[in-house]
Formats: structure tokens, C-alpha cells, sequence
């Protein structure tokens, strides 16, 4: 696949204001008319080229006069037509074949239900079009289906009119007003029930809310209508942004590529970000859901209002969109606990993609395969970058900046450019170094050093970033580092932020009777590595004391990678190390909890994930059996105290939502982990009771993982337990098929492969195969075996999605590409099954450009 440059960018020659399209819905043939009104914008005499693929062209015709195949050439990618006039109406007919569509995206069908999805380039499998995002159309859509099969028919925008035809179909018609790139169109077409709200704006416009899901799943719905109400009152109060139509649809599919979609009006969703009840649902899935509603609701603005010219600006609309979604979960419930998730997901996900052969900058400059770069980088750090403008302008500057970015660019399709300046415009601000962050790709590491005399505090702090695919040498950022210093007894003598731009710079801090400590990078105001050996009892101070919760946790999380890292290399643990960290797990259990859902973060070591990020040379297995012994050592030393806190949080209380019951949980369930893991009968039993007395699907999957990762003797009736219980709930089954993969246990894979021949699990369904498949290759301990059976069967399984769902079958190889990381002999086993699957025949670029950059 030929690689597409950012450099070359060039404005279309043609656009398309208006739009109709006919659609007449027929499972195994679809018939679409589309009717475009053309324009020339530039050039002369040029051949119109649309974009098409997988589908059947039927008809072509110029102002109403058909063409002769002479008059227009088409290959597999485009449609060219060679002498057109300036102005002029084409219709396109095509055909459609939505039942044999596993790939999910165009036109598809998901349990006998039909939905599109267009983003990033699925509307060129619709019809012929200009499906670039600066190409913006004003649509009208007409839908025709069976009346039994499809009583609901739903588009983009407002429904218009709707009537029954004389023989079994009837029709409906949406007009959306407000023009929109085709990747934001969308149909839905099926028997769906529906739940109903509304919602008044400011300005007094009442808008009509609805979700719709299949009949027997509509009693799950009232989460999320709770939270699409609360991100419209927030996008209004924190950001003036009102909604603009008549409707908001959204509708809950189980069959999709990603976690949403937010077409204009018509947002289709995986049903695990829509569906929940107590029964079925975790505390996590309930905010996991309140913040994807609340993210494709923002988008109506970040996004749609105001969309991206080309896919390099992808981060324009996601990053910023990430952004407004966080601060909204942070308003929702615990600031820090969500700061903490946050960056636990960027450390997991983003520096790993950072320090791989898939780095790239938040605004790439090239790519072969747009699905490929639905990152972590264009998402995570995306939000990251607009973070640290925030901190830069101020809270009120910002709101300046993206009042001013939201009225001058309304209606249009532009750049990370022209956000960065509505920012610097709104705030009489130089942020051009900043924009570095743009470009660099590599995740940076800030080396900090203090000395202190003369009641003199210095801070000398260096930056650096290393080296990325088509990147040797970084300059220096502009980052935020905001900083308080602490007094030994906890008190804050100073709060600041300090702006980094050099290389190497040093900060002095005078009239300081006794020596601080350095509450460094809180809120974790930049997305760096931070080296900075701060002793034990600094750490310990922080722990105690620091205000930033954010600090808290992670003083914690560095005094355990002191135990930790060491241990892993090693392979055996320091004593000195390990009583450091259990006295002062010690000192959280005991002392008065304030606040339980920290108390549960800071009971937790840091993930393997991260110990791997943090490796030199990953020695997987290693990093898990080191984890897990730590783990079973503090069970072991401190199972009194585990003990008592966990009964102190009490067992069916009343099922709510509110944040002093999700934190109870998160502590009790927290707990019951550790004692399940001092191999104890007596606590086997208390997590057998909690699964089977409990009221909520928190507690019960929480008992339900403790005791299938443990030694427990009964550990296979009680998967056959479950199974049964809710072998007829697709999202439960995906909870229960990630347990059983990311058990850490040796000789996993005879488990997964029988697990694959569950009658519930189905490789077409990306559900499903992220939650087996994908968490399998998460599991440090079973996936990295040392004759390499699990990256065959990792291989194996990516073969298979090749030809079923490329997007899904690239996403998953992605997790060994950074192969090199890891030591011998998982490095060159991985790279044997890279080879062998570079060496397929008919592999999707999707594929290709993740293989073929893992081995370059
Ligand atoms: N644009 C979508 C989202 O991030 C991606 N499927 O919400
Ligand atoms: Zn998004």
C-alpha cells in the first residue's frame, strides 16, 4: 500500500453541497441512489475522482442522462469520470451486500439489525463519493425496508416524513441541516425498542433524547440516557456549547470495530458502553459508559461543528475530545482516582506505542492505513497536549481560547494548527515551542536533581527524548511541571508551576529554614518519564501528606518499583525493600481512611504493564511470578488488617451509585484480593460467599476473578457456575471469558483454545475477541511461553482475522510489534511468527503496515 504524506495534502478540486441518498434495505441486496449536487472549486477541465470500493456499480448518470462505460473508468479504489462541466447533478446507483459485510465498516449487519460505520474511510463502500473530511455535504436520507424485519428506520439529523408502501415496506425521511464530512453519516434499520427522555438547552430548545437497543436488553438503557443528560448540561456550563437539533439517537450494537461512533444525531455504539444494570454491569462499566456517552456527545462540537481537514488532524477532534471527556468523569466523581486511571491507561498504552516501531507524533506525517492510527498517541497523548495548554493559558484563558476556536471555525474542516492558534490568539501568548509536542513523536524523560544549602533549595532538572522511527534527534520541549514543596511534617510552603524549555535548566527556592520536599510534576502536568531518586522518606512524606492525589499514589507506586525493579532483575526480593513497602501498606490499612477509593489505588502495585514499560529488557514471566509473590507475601504479613478493612465495608448494601458506595466496593473488593491470595480455605469460602450473595456484578466478578486467579480447588466449578448464570448475556460472557485469559497461570493455552470453541464465543465479533484473544495477550505469564506456542497462536489467530475483520487482526498483532523490547528468547521467538506472517499471501495493508514496521 502506497504511503499517504501529510505534505501533500491538497484542497479538493470538487465539492458536493448537497446530497440525497435512497437506500432500499434488503439483507441480501441494498440498492443506494445517491444524488449529488457537484461543484468545481478549483482547477480546470480535470476529471472528477471519487472514492470506491467493495461494492457494485449499477448506474452513473450526469443531469440526468446515463453514461456510457466510455464516458468513466473504475479500478478498485476509485471511480474517474473524465469530462464533466463545472456545475452539474450526478447520481450514483450502487449495490450492497450488508450480510456478507464482517469487516464493520460501510454497511453491515449486527444481529439481523442493519448500521453503518463510515469513519474513517467506510462511506466509499456506500457509494462513490468524495469521502475526505474536507469535503462537507448537506444530506437528505431516504430509507426503504421490510415493515416486520425493520420497523425502525433512523439517519442523521431530523426526521422528516415517514409512510407505509403498498407492499410490505415503508419509509422514512431524515434531513440533517447542518453540512457534515461522510464519515459522519450513519443509518440504523432494524426491530429495535427504544427508551425516551428530553433535554432542555439554555436557550430554552427542547430536544428529544433516544436510545435504542434490542427488546431484551432495553431495561439497561437508563445509565446512559442519566449521562447523555448530564454531558449536555456540562458541555453547556463548562464550555457554553449547546446541542442543535431536534433529536439525539443513540443506538446499541454488539457487533463493532471501536467503543462509538458519533455521527451527527445518530451516535451507534458498542452495546458494552451503552447496556447495564447491577446485575450485569461493574462500577467500572457504569463510568466506562457515562464516559463514552459523555465523549460522542462532546463531539458534536469537537468534531462535527467543527471537524478535521485531513486524517493527520485526527488528534484535532479526539485529542481535545479526550480531554473535555476526562475533566467531565473527573467532575462526576474522583478527580484524583480518575487523574490516576488516566495515567495508568497513557504509561500502559501510549509510551509503550512511544518506544515502539509504531511511534509516531500526536499529528503524524504520514501514514499507509488511517485505521492503523486510531492511537493511543492521536487519543491519550492528544488530550495530554491540550492538558498542558490548559495549565499554560489558565482555566479562564482556555475557555477564551476555545470560545474564540469554536466561532471562528465553525462549519469548517481545519487543523491542530488553528486550534493551537486560537489559544495563543485568545491569550497574547508564543506558544511555537509548544507545538513541538505536535510533531515529536518519543515519550520524554525529565532527570531532576536537588541539593539543598544555605536554607537554598535547587532543582536542577534536564530534559530529554529519545530517538523514534524517521526522528534521531528531538529539541527540547515547553512542558508544565507543577511542583508544591513540603515541609517534613507535611505542611506546604509553596505552590508553582514552573515552564521547562531547555535542555537543562535550575530553579532556586530561598528562605527555606529546613529542607523541603519536592511534590514534583503533579496532577502529572506533562507527559513524561520522571527520574528522580527521592529517598524513602520522601516518598513516605508525600504518601502522608501531598494534597495532590495524584502525587500520593504515585510516591507509593515509586517506593514499590523500588521493591520491585530490583526484584525483577534479580529475581529474587530485598528484605529491606519489601518492609519498607509492607510497613507502610501497614500504615494505610490502620490509620482513619478518608477516602476509600484512594485508599484502594494506593493498595495496589504497580501493574505489570507498567513494570514491563519499565524494563530494560522485559523478562515477562519473571515480572509476573515477582509480582505475584510480592503480592502473596503482603497478603500473608498483613492478612489481619486486609481482613479487617474488608469487613469494615460491610456486604450487601444497599446497589447505588454514588461515589461512597463505588468506593466502598473498590476497597472491599481490593481487599478480598489479597486475602484470597494467602491460599487460605477460610477465605476461598468468604469470596465463594460474596460471589454467590452478592447484589451487584462488582462484588460478584470481583470474588469470581480473586478465586479463578488463586489456587482454589474448586476454581473449575465455579467458572461452570458462572457459566451457566449468564451464558445467555454476550457482555457478561465477555467479563468471564477475560477472567479465565488473564488468569496467572502456567499452561493457559489448551484453556483459550477450548474456550474458543465456546458456542458463545465468535471470532467475528471484536468483543469477543479482545476478550479472550486480546486479554490472553496481556497475560505476562501464559501468553510469553518459552517455546513460543502462545505467539503461534497469536499468528494463527491474526491469519484467521485477515480476511474476516482486517482492523480487528491489526490491532491485535500490534501488541507484539514492539518485539525487540523484550529479552531472550521471547524476542526472537516473536520475531519468528512476525516473519511468518509477513511471508502470508492476501494480507490487508491494515496488516501489512503493522508487520511490516514491527520488522523494518
Ligand atoms: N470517532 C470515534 C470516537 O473516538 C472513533 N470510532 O469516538
Ligand atoms: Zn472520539
Amino acid at each position: 500500500n502506497p504511503t499517504i504524506y501529510l505534505k501533500d495534502y491538497q484542497k479538493p478540486e470538487f465539492l458536493i453541497p448537497e446530497v440525497m441518498l435512497d437506500f432500499a434495505l434488503n439483507q441480501a441486496s441494498t440498492l443506494v441512489v445517491a444524488t449529488m449536487q457537484v461543484k468545481r472549486s478549483s482547477g480546470s477541465g480535470t476529471p472528477l475522482v471519487l472514492h470506491g470500493e467493495k461494492m457494485q456499480l449499477v448506474s452513473l448518470a450526469i443531469n440526468g442522462k446515463t453514461l456510457s462505460d466510455a464516458e468513466y473508468q473504475i479500478d478498485a479504489e476509485s471511480l474517474t469520470i473524465l469530462n464533466v462541466p463545472d456545475a452539474f447533478e450526478l447520481e450514483v446507483q450502487t449495490e450492497l451486500l450488508p450480510h456478507l459485510n464482517t469487516e464493520l465498516s460501510g454497511l453491515y449487519q449486527s444481529s439481523g439489525n442493519f448500521c453503518t460505520q463510515c469513519e474513517a474511510e467506510g462511506f466509499r463502500r456506500i457509494t462513490y463519493f468524495l469521502d475526505r473530511p474536507d469535503v462537507l455535504s448537506v444530506y437528505r436520507v431516504r430509507l426503504t425496508a421490510d415493515v416486520v424485519d425493520c420497523p425502525v428506520l433512523l439517519s442523521n439529523g431530523n426526521p422528516v416524513a415517514s409512510g407505509r408502501n403498498d407492499d410490505n415496506t415503508h419509509w422514512a425521511e431524515w434531513f440533517d441541516p447542518h453540512p457534515k464530512p461522510s464519515y459522519l453519516f450513519a443509518l440504523v434499520a432494524g426491530n429495535l425498542e427504544h427508551v425516551t427522555d428530553h433535554f432542555t438547552t439554555a436557550s430554552g430548545n427542547k430536544v428529544e433524547l433516544n436510545i435504542y437497543a434490542q427488546q431484551h436488553n432495553i431495561e439497561k438503557c437508563d445509565h446512559a440516557m442519566a449521562s447523555l443528560k448530564k454531558s449536555m448540561r456540562w458541555d453547556e456550563d463548562v464550555y457554553g456549547r449547546e446541542y442543535d437539533l431536534d433529536i439525539y439517537n443513540i443506538v446499541a450494537v454488539d457487533d463493532f470495530n471501536m467503543g462509538a461512533m458519533e455521527n451527527k444525531g445518530l451516535n451507534v455504539f458498542n452495546s458494552k458502553y451503552v447496556l447495564a444494570n447491577q446485575d450485569t454491569a461493574t462500577d467500572l462499566d457504569y463510568e466506562g459508559i457515562e464516559s463514552v456517552i459523555a465523549h460522542e456527545y462532546f463531539h458534536n462540537w469537537s468534531g462535527n461543528r467543527v471537524t478535521c481537514r485531513d486524517w493527520f488532524q485526527l488528534s484535532l477532534k479526539e485529542g481535545f475530545t479526550v480531554f473535555r471527556d476526562q475533566e467531565f468523569s473527573a467532575d462526576m466523581g474522583s478527580r484524583a482516582v480518575k487523574r490516576i486511571r488516566d495515567v495508568q491507561s497513557l504509561r500502559a498504552f501510549q509510551f509503550k506505542e512511544d518506544a515502539g516501531p509504531m511511534a509516531h507524533p500526536v499529528r503524524p506525517d504520514s501514514y499507509q492505513e488511517i485505521n492503523n492510527f486510531y492511537t493511543s498517541t492521536i487519543y491519550q497523548k492528544g488530550a495530554e497536549v491540550i492538558r498542558m495548554m490548559r495549565e499554560l493559558v489558565g482555566v479562564e484563558g482556555f475557555r477564551r481560547g476555545t470560545d474564540l476556536y469554536f466561532d471562528r471555525f465553525d462549519g469548517q474542516a481545519v487543523t491542530t494548527e488553528d486550534f493551537v492558534t486560537s489559544i495563543e490568539q485568545a491569550n497574547d501568548i508564543d506558544l511555537a515551542q509548544f507545538r513541538l509536542w505536535y510533531t515529536q513523536s518519543g515519550t520524554p524523560s525529565i532527570r531532576v536533581q536537588q541539593s539543598y544549602t544555605d536554607q537554598t533549595l535547587t532543582l536542577t532538572i534536564q530534559q530529554s527524548c529519545p530517538a523514534t522511527p524517521g526522528q534521531d534527534r528531538k529539541r527540547p520541549f515547553q512542558m508544565p511541571l507543577c511542583i508544591a514543596l513540603l515541609l517534613p511534617s507535611g505542611e506546604k510552603v509553596l505552590q508553582q508551576t514552573l515552564v521547562l524549555t531547555e535542555d537543562e535548566q535550575s530553579f532556586e527556592f530561598s528562605g527555606l529554614p529546613e529542607q523541603p520536599v519536592v511534590s514534583m510534576l503533579r496532577g502529572f502536568s506533562a507527559p513524561v518519564k520522571l527520574e528522580y531518586n527521592q529517598s524513602d522518606d520522601e516518598l513516605l512524606t508525600l504518601v502522608s501528606f501531598d494534597d495532590d492525589g495524584f502525587v500520593r499514589w504515585e510516591a507509593m507506586q515509586r517506593l514499590c518499583l523500588k521493591l520491585l525493579l530490583p526484584a525483577v532483575e534479580n529475581g529474587s526480593i530485598n528484605e529491606a525493600a519489601y518492609s519498607r513497602v509492607r510497613d507502610a501498606f501497614l500504615k494505610l490499612l490502620t490509620e482513619p481512611c478518608h477516602d476509600k477509593a484512594m485508599l484502594a489505588e494506593m493498595l495496589s502495585l504497580p501493574t505489570a504493564s507498567y513494570l514491563a514499560e519499565l524494563s530494560e529488557a522485559i523478562e515477562p514471566r519473571q515480572i509476573s511470578l515477582i509480582r505475584q509473590q510480592c503480592v502473596q507475601r503482603l497478603a500473608k504479613d498483613l492478612e489481619s488488617p486486609f481482613h479487617t478493612v474488608y469487613a469494615q465495608q460491610g456486604q450487601n448494601t444497599d446497589f447505588s451509585l454514588d461515589a461512597e458506595s463505588m468506593a466502598s466496593r473498590s476497597l472491599k473488593n481490593r481487599t478480598l484480593m489479597y486475602l484470597v491470595a494467602t491460599g487460605q480455605p477460610a477465605y476461598y469460602a468468604l469470596a465463594s460467599h460474596q460471589y454467590h450473595a452478592a447484589n451487584t456484578m462488582t462484588d460478584r466478578l470481583s470474588a469470581f476473578t480473586a478465586l479463578v486467579h488463586s489456587s482454589y480447588p474448586d476454581r473449575q466449578a465455579l467458572i461452570d457456575h458462572f457459566y451457566q448464570q449468564w451464558k445467555d448475556d454476550p457482555l457478561v460472557m465477555d467479563k468471564w471469558f477475560a477472567m479465565q485469559a488473564i488468569a496467572p497461570r502456567d499452561n493457559l493455552l489448551p484453556d483459550i483454545e477450548q474456550l474458543m470453541s465456546n458456542p458463545t464465543f465468535s471470532i467475528n465479533n471484536p468483543n469477543k475477541v479482545r476478550s479472550l484473544i486480546g486479554a490472553f495477550t496481556s497475560n505476562l505469564l501464559a501468553f510469553h511461553q518459552q517455546d513460543g506456542a502462545g505467539y503461534k497462536f497469536l499468528v494463527d489467530c491474526v491469519i484467521q482475522l485477515n480476511t474476516i475483520n482486517p482492523q480487528v487482526a491489526a490491532r491485535l498483532i500490534s501488541t507484539i510489534n514492539n518485539w525487540r523490547r523484550y529479552a531472550q528468547p521471547y524476542q526472537s521467538l516473536m520475531c519468528t511468527q512476525l516473519e511468518r506472517l509477513a511471508n502470508e499471501n492476501g494480507l490487508a495493508s491494515d496488516v501489512t503496515e503493522i508487520v511490516s514496521k514491527a520488522l523494518k
